[in-house]
């Protein structure tokens, strides 16, 4: 007979974004309640983080964080929670590249690659994306992320890396 299956055994990774209304209280808010979901079982959350607009055109700047928990609901049932979390933190459908007060987007989910027209994961552009990869790295920097297997903290280093930004010393000289 086959063991009884973990409730929840798909790890996962969240980012949050807001850029409108009480930022911060609604990212915290937000990663509440999807602990409370029944969906996602929440292991950890990072630092909040106040990021510039990326790919947008709008002067109102983000709070961004990360949170990294499991599931065992497929990746189309998460996708449901994340949207209708959305749209109760006051959201309207539709508005994908608009000022919002809560965006919910799945980064990682285990090593699953999907393609799907609605849902394309790990997310396409993560790693072009510090508001993404810094608060991930906070919490799991030894994720590996699909197709590649490379760690977050290696893709956040890249990016940095490309963007002039690379570290030729650890903390380890501090005594
Ligand atoms: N989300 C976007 C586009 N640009 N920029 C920042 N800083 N933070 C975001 O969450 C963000 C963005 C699309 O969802
Ligand atoms: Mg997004
Ligand atoms: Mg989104």
């Amino acid at each position: 007979m086959n063991a009884a299956p973990t409730r929840h055994d798909r790890l996962v990774a969240l980012s949050l974004g807001s850029n409108l209304g009480p930022r911060e209280e609604l990212i915290l808010a937000a990663i509440g309640r999807l602990g409370r979901s029944g969906v996602f079982e929440l292991d950890s959350a990072s630092s909040l983080y106040e990021t510039r607009p990326v790919g947008i055109s709008t002067t109102h700047s983000f709070i961004n964080a990360a949170c990294v928990g499991r599931t065992s609901a497929p990746p189309e049932a998460l996708l449901d929670l994340c949207k209708e979390i959305e749209r109760e933190f006051g959201r309207s459908p539709g508005s994908a590249s608009l000022d919002r007060p809560l965006d919910v987007d799945i980064i990682l989910f285990g090593d699953l690659v999907v393609a799907e027209p609605d849902l394309v994961i790990p997310h396409p552009r993560m790693r072009e994306r510090l508001f993404v990869l810094v608060p991930l790295a906070e919490i799991s920097p030894d994720l590996p992320v699909p197709p590649d297997g490379k760690r977050v903290c290696l893709l956040k280093d890249i990016l940095r890396a490309e963007q002039g930004v690379t570290r030729v010393s650890s903390r380890s000289w501090i005594r």
